[in-house]
């Protein structure tokens, strides 16, 4: 990978942002889904790589692009994997919510984990608590530890939870220790992110999600030094989801054996889950978010806003883009 790479991929998810944001408030969270999968592709289509998906949409007897082992991109140039979510937050962005976003990381080949599509327990915090709270610890020393770290009294601490029945007794016990608790209805890719942020007003992210998509936090997490662990989830008790309302302790354990994963408690690092010499994060707002702004729609131009963080040349970009229409006549900066 070199940097020319960056730009590319920033339009990648760009192009995937304004092609869902078109969807955002309709209530059609598979068509928004659909769109940004599409744009995603074609864009990526354009780039001079042998582009490979590691993490996408699905099996590819159940996703027809983007699907787990497609090549990508134009075939010649650098080996390059991906782990893309087009459209993460789907039902904020049907319902028009914050924190949807088009999102995807980017490896040297080999270097992105495969995850199975399970559930992830994840911790991710500030880089100066990088190494210092962990995923082992509870909630209320790692509160402690954050605490410290940051310099803030326990009730000036922002911990982001997934607002789910599982969840229950961790809110309860965040809640214990002063911290504040900021529930969100999905979208944990961006509030993992954020905490790398000072300013951003989120410090901690704690709780389960999904595990495809804690290898794209990890991959930011890693290039900003953040920090950022994962643990998979293979309990139904335990991620307490309607999805696995047929599935077993034992049934799960086989399926990881067979995806040839036998550690089964082990911790993943952030440098574990996005082992590449190099990786790339990308980001842009579908809705607006914690990080960036959703994209707007005007007479004569789109904009977009966007994060680009980047091991290549050791950068996160903000970035705004004005993508302006064929024959605008104006275009009104601000
Ligand atoms: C989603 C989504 C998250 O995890 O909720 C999902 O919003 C899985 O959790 O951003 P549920 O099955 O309980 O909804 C994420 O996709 C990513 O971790």
């Amino acid at each position: 990978m070199d940097r020319t790479l960056i730009q590319e991929i920033l339009e990648v998810v760009e192009q995937a942002a304004i092609a869902s944001a078109k969807l955002t408030g309709l209530g059609q969270k598979d068509e928004a889904d659909a769109a940004a999968v599409e744009a995603m592709r074609t864009r990526m289509g354009a780039i001079q790589m042998k582009g490979r998906i590691v993490i996408g949409e699905g099996e590819r007897d159940e996703a027809p692009m983007l699907y787990i082992g497609e090549e990508v991109g134009s075939g010649t140039g650098p080996g390059v994997d991906f782990a893309v979510d087009p459209c993460e937050g789907t039902n904020l962005c049907a319902n028009n919510q914050d924190g949807s976003m088009a999102v995807l990381a980017a490896s040297d080949r080999g270097g992105l984990f495969n995850a199975p599509d399970f559930y992830m327990k994840k911790l991710a915090a500030p880089p100066s608590a990088k190494g210092k709270v962990d995923i082992r610890k509870s909630a209320t020393e790692n509160i402690a530890i954050l605490s410290q770290c940051l310099g803030l009294a326990a009730s000036e601490l922002v911990i982001v939870v997934m607002d789910r029945a599982r969840h229950k007794d961790l809110i309860a016990e965040i809640r214990a220790t002063g911290a504040r608790v900021k529930p969100i209805s999905d979208g944990d890719v961006q509030a993992a992110i954020a905490c790398g942020f000072a300013g951003s007003g989120t410090h901690c992210l704690m709780g389960i999600g999904a595990a495809p998509e804690g290898v794209i936090s990890a991959a930011a997490m890693r290039a900003l030094g953040g920090h950022f662990q994962g643990q998979l989830v293979y309990d139904p008790a335990v991620a307490q989801t309607s999805e696995w309302a047929d599935y077993t302790v034992e049934g799960n354990i086989a399926r990881l054996n067979e995806m040839g994963i036998t550690d089964i408690d082990k911790v993943y690092e952030a440098e574990e889950l996005a082992s590449g010499e190099n990786v790339v994060f990308a980001g842009s707002g579908i809705t607006d978010g914690l990080l960036f702004h959703g994209v707007k729609f005007e007479k004569d131009c789109t904009r977009t806003s966007s994060l680009i963080i980047s091991t290549l040349d050791n950068t996160a970009r903000f970035t705004n883009t004005v993508h302006i229409k064929d024959g605008a006549k104006s275009i009104a900066l601000r």
